[in-house]
């Protein structure tokens, strides 16, 4: 049988603003069959996006949901996750949101190891706003803002996240959406900072002009730089050069999650405990 996705959808705000072929909608769907099959309820979960394309994200589906400010999507949701700690909360942001104007709210996500899941729908490209080159844009292609060719050095989200402290780090692309689906399970049961880039089209802004004109084109080419951790890591240093890893890049399961400290520091207010010293993060440090 089909799946139903139109009870966590608005229906009223359907056709979604999408372009035709955009890789937004199959992130969109994945999470969706990801919630489901996770077995939880609408209420429980809390889905926060920030602005662009992929910031539309938190419109369509029926959560709790807050559509915050360009970038912030990491700092609306860290607030959210501490008031509120038993939601599941997933922050949607794309490339530019959670790597360039929001880069520092990305690190110090995953620094923290709160609990939260943050989906980077990286499309290589500032969508919405017609081009301009995002810190995931390719060298050498064209953008709005750099018509003569990019010559800025392309940035790896997950490098970033795995440095910073993420507990969970991984990424797909949305050629392959079952793949998808199940690191969006992964990552959402995984306690701590999740950060999942699912790697998608933008084949109106980024592909017209950099000889992708549809979005199978714009796809093939997603498909061509990307390939499984395990046949990545086997390639020589210089293979790996303009690759991507995908799968499960890193998972901790043992460092400790924010709230779970926060909690140490109420307790200490209620007197049930004494300071957090050193001591507290011995097996850490
Ligand atoms: C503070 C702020 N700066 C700039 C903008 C303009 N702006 C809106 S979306 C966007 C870029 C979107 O790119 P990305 O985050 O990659 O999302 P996409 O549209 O590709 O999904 C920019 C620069 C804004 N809304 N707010
Ligand atoms: S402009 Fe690009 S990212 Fe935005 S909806 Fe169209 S194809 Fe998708
Ligand atoms: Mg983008």
């Amino acid at each position: 049988m089909a799946f139903n996705y139109d009870s966590y959808l608005r229906l009223e705000k359907m056709p979604t603003l999408w372009c035709w072929g955009c890789g937004d909608g199959i992130v969109l769907k994945a999470f969706i069959r990801a919630i489901e099959k996770l077995g939880w309820s609408k209420d429980e979960v809390c889905v926060v996006s920030g602005i662009g394309c992929s910031g539309r994200f938190s419109s369509y589906v029926d959560f709790n949901t807050v559509h915050t400010t360009h970038g912030r999507t990491v700092a609306f949701a860290t607030g959210i996750k501490l008031a509120n700690p038993t939601k599941k909360v997933i922050c949607v942001a794309g490339d530019g949101d959670a790597l360039a104007i929001g880069g520092n709210h990305t690190i110090h996500g995953c620094r923290r190891n709160i609990d939260m899941t943050l989906i980077v729908i990286q499309n290589f490209i500032y969508g919405l706003t017609n081009s301009q080159t995002s810190p995931t844009t390719p060298q050498g292609m064209w953008t709005v803002s750099q018509k003569a060719g990019n010559i800025d050095p392309t940035f790896d989200g997950c490098e970033l996240a795995i440095a910073a402290g993420a507990s969970f780090v991984g990424r797909e692309n949305v050629t392959d959406p079952k793949k998808l689906e199940k690191l969006l399970m992964q990552a959402m049961e995984h306690r701590g900072f999740s950060y999942v880039e699912a790697m998608s089209n933008c084949h109106i802004n980024l592909g017209r002009k950099n000889k992708m004109q549809s979005a199978m084109e714009n796809l093939d080419w997603i498909d061509s730089i990307t390939m499984p951790k395990k046949k990545y890591d086997a390639l020589s240093t210089e293979e790996q050069l303009n690759l991507f890893p995908t799968g499960i890049l890193k998972q901790n399961k043992e460092a400790r999650e924010y709230c779970d400290m926060y909690e140490d520091i109420k307790a200490v207010h209620q007197g049930k405990r004494g300071v957090i010293t050193q001591d507290d993060f011995a097996k850490k440090i």
